[in-house]
């Protein structure tokens, strides 16, 4: 079928918008997240291309997270599989050279706030409809030490005890007034928006931008890189918990049953 990740680089502008197309919900499997990584690794070995746009090509949804169904029923192997996939998707978002602009047009929970953490910039359209937020504890699961300081670094301690511990999802106006959200826009304006600040990202000389982004987020990225290997391990260990195992079928039975 048609690839999930749409990507479009605008040589003349050096931006690129990169849509995640797979519905219903753009959740992240191992299939998604290795072609994701994939675009964003080719965006970021091409000189042409300065800046990314991650937005969504599915109406309503920014992303709804991690594939549940991927962390449900599997072996171990493959567990770790998808894990180093998910670490691999935040290194280089979080990392990237490129000036990154998440225009989240729709609901962003768990792994879909992280993409946008991950970003530079945070555009959201303003329908009340849309939630974004780390919701893992709602699902008797925990945001990894990794998920948890991309929130901090960006809404503050305070704001970060109250979103992780309660699994918080926000509407819109909330997420814009802790930070969680740079600005809101009226759906309609969102990619254009997103092109306007990305020009002013792209004013700056890159180096120097780069160089700035790098100071801030290194200690953050470089805990992960340091730990990679262990966080696969913890994850695998909490996630294959019979209790966890539980939690987790109840919360997708939970999602299904909402529609009936
Ligand atoms: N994974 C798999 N399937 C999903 C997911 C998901 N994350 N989200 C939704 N689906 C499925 C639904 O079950 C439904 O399936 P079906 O059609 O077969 O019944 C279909 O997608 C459509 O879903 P909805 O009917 O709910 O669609 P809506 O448009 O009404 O709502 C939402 C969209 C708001 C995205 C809603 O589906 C939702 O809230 N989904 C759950 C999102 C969520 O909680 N994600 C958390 C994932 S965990 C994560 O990302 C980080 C984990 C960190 C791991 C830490 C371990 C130590």
């Amino acid at each position: 079928g048609a690839s999930p990740v749409l990507v479009e680089l605008d040589e003349r502008a050096g931006v690129a918008v990169v849509r995640l197309q797979q519905p219903p919900v753009n959740g992240l499997s191992l299939a998604l997240l290795t072609e994701l990584c994939l675009a964003l690794q080719k965006l970021e070995d091409r000189r042409a291309c300065r800046g990314l746009v991650l937005t969504s090509a599915v109406p309503g949804i920014f992303s709804a997270g991690l594939d549940i169904t991927e962390m449900f029923g599997r072996s171990e192997e493959r567990l770790g599989e998808f894990w180093r996939a998910v670490q691999q998707l935040w290194i280089l978002l979080y990392g990237s050279r490129l000036a990154t602009v998440a225009a989240v047009n729709g609901s962003s929970p768990a792994g879909g706030c992280l993409m946008a953490l991950s970003c530079d910039y945070r555009i959201m359209a303003d329908n009340p409809k849309y939630k974004i937020g780390l919701n893992e504890t709602r699902l008797g699961i925990v945001a990894p030490f990794w998920f948890k300081d991309a929130l901090l670094n960006t809404v503050g301690h305070r704001a970060a005890e109250r979103s992780l511990q309660l699994g918080l999802l926000y509407s819109p106006q909330e997420a814009f007034k802790i930070g969680l959200v740079d600005e809101l826009v009226p759906e309609e304006k969102i990619q254009a928006r997103a092109a306007e600040v990305m020009a002013q990202w792209l004013a700056i000389p890159d180096h120097a931008r780069q160089l700035s982004k790098s100071a801030l987020r290194k200690q953050t990225l470089d805990h992960l890189l340091m730990h990679r290997e262990a966080d696969i391990q913890d994850f695998v260990r909490f996630i294959s918990r019979d209790a966890i195992q539980k939690s987790l079928q109840k919360y997708m039975e939970m999602l299904k049953q909402k529609k009936a």
